[in-house]
């Protein structure tokens, strides 16, 4: 059963986005903002306890597989809406994060942003859709989703009047008309991703507490550029994702830290598995946006400030899987740095299920790397760990994958539609 209706779809067309309202059953709201605080490891009744790590730049929160995040994600209304956009039920859900953009201040410097996830100089425009849930009520001024609606018709037009080695992903917004959308608990924002877009500066006192979704056919793989075939591989990818995300709670368990302190820690573990990339212009900070300008085989290539770091003129050290997705040329792999992450593991918040002695042990145990243990060749992540903790220790973790319907199983690829 459609959930859109015709004048749905007339705004769709004519904004480039729609509004979902009562996307959710109620509860499942309160049941995702609960679950955010606690994964920060931050309390909503303390304002003063709303910034600083494991929050990220634009209030990012890398949460991806609580049990409320999927509870959302299995709702046929949902579902429905992206399957009347695609014109096929036969859809993966996204494994997205959730966004807490507390106010801005002293120690919270979001202005905004506008940006595409899509390289807006690919023809023809790859279609793609993007969500937000909105978990509380948002007022305009909330540091809520903003974008430039109807942009997606307007955007080869535009593109024409702007220079050709213009940043894919970072558009100069001068003359565009940006509009913060307001919106009630329980609203999911739909939004085509030619539209330049991102979320706003927070000038009210209350966070702006929202849960991206987005759905996508099956078997295709999404890149900056558009789509292209899935594999088998990435379907199975997606099915390991969603049964093993329970290791990093585990893992948080044991040293008695929130789950996105370990996200954290490991995250950037993987942002210390560097390479050297040559380059052939030093890297130049490009306006006011997140990225470098540098030159590559004779083309202006965009960088991410945070995926490289310049060492002189013509050198830079990029995380190796930036560098292979982005296709740099790997010069040399600086495999010495990808455990010293791994070293600051956070002071215990609560009761660890480690006792102090195993605690004090694990660093020693971590710098030895997996394959020391028999744990594969790569880099340490959270079920390597766990498995580590069981082997060495003799613990026993909870690992249960969050718990799907049948409409969920198809979403993750664990069953085909
Ligand atoms: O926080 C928002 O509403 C926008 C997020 C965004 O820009 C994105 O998901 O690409």
């Amino acid at each position: 059963m459609r959930v859109l209706s015709e004048q749905d779809r007339t705004f769709w067309e004519e904004n480039g986005y729609l509004v979902l309202e009562n996307a959710v059953p109620a509860p499942n709201l309160q049941a995702v903002i609960d679950a955010v605080w606690t994964f920060l490891g931050r309390s909503p009744d303390n304002p003063e306890d709303w910034y600083g790590d494991p929050l990220l730049s634009g209030g990012m929160v890398n949460m991806h597989h609580h049990q409320a995040l999927w509870d959302n994600r299995q709702t046929p209304r949902i579902h429905q809406a992206f399957a009347d956009i695609w014109g096929t039920e036969k859809l993966w859900v996204s494994y997205d994060r959730a966004n807490m953009n507390p106010p801005y201040g002293p120690k919270w410097d979001n202005k905004g942003f506008i940006h595409w996830d899509l390289d807006s100089t690919v023809r023809p425009i790859p279609f793609k859709v993007q969500g937000v849930l909105y978990l509380s009520d948002t007022a305009e001024d909330q540091g809520g989703f903003q974008c430039v609606p109807g942009f997606h018709r307007r955007l080869e037009a535009w593109a024409d009047t702007q220079p050709v080695d213009r940043p894919p992903a970072w558009p100069d917004t001068t003359g565009m008309q940006v509009k913060s959308i307001a919106g009630k608990a329980g609203d999911l924002v739909i939004w085509h991703s030619a539209l330049p877009h991102g979320n706003g500066m927070n000038r009210s006192q209350r966070p702006r507490m929202a849960q991206y979704i987005t759905m996508h056919p099956e078997d295709l793989r999404g890149t900056l550029k558009g789509w292209q075939p899935g594999s088998e591989a990435d379907r199975a990818g997606r099915v390991r994702g969603w049964q093993e995300a329970p290791y990093q709670l585990a893992l948080a368990q044991a040293l008695g830290v929130p789950e996105g302190y370990v996200e954290q820690w490991l995250r950037r573990t993987r942002a210390n598995d560097l390479v050297r990339v040559n380059v052939e212009a030093p890297l130049e900070r490009y306006q006011d946006r997140p990225i470098y300008r540098t030159r590559l085989n004779g083309q202006v290539r965009y960088l991410r400030i945070d995926s490289v770091k310049p060492i002189d003129e013509q050198t830079l050290e990029a995380q190796r899987a930036y560098a292979v997705a982005e296709g740099l040329p790997i010069a040399s792999a600086v495999e010495q740095r990808a455990t010293e992450a791994i070293r600051q593991i956070p002071a215990p918040h609560f009761t660890p299920r480690l006792s102090a002695a195993q605690l004090a042990a694990l660093p020693d145990l971590v710098a030895q790397g997996p394959q020391a243990f028999g744990l594969g060749a790569g880099l340490w992540d959270a079920k390597g760990i766990v498995q580590l903790l069981e082997n060495q220790f003799g613990f026993n973790f909870d690992r249960q994958p969050a718990k799907l319907t049948e409409l969920g199983k198809k979403l993750v690829g664990a069953e085909r539609w």
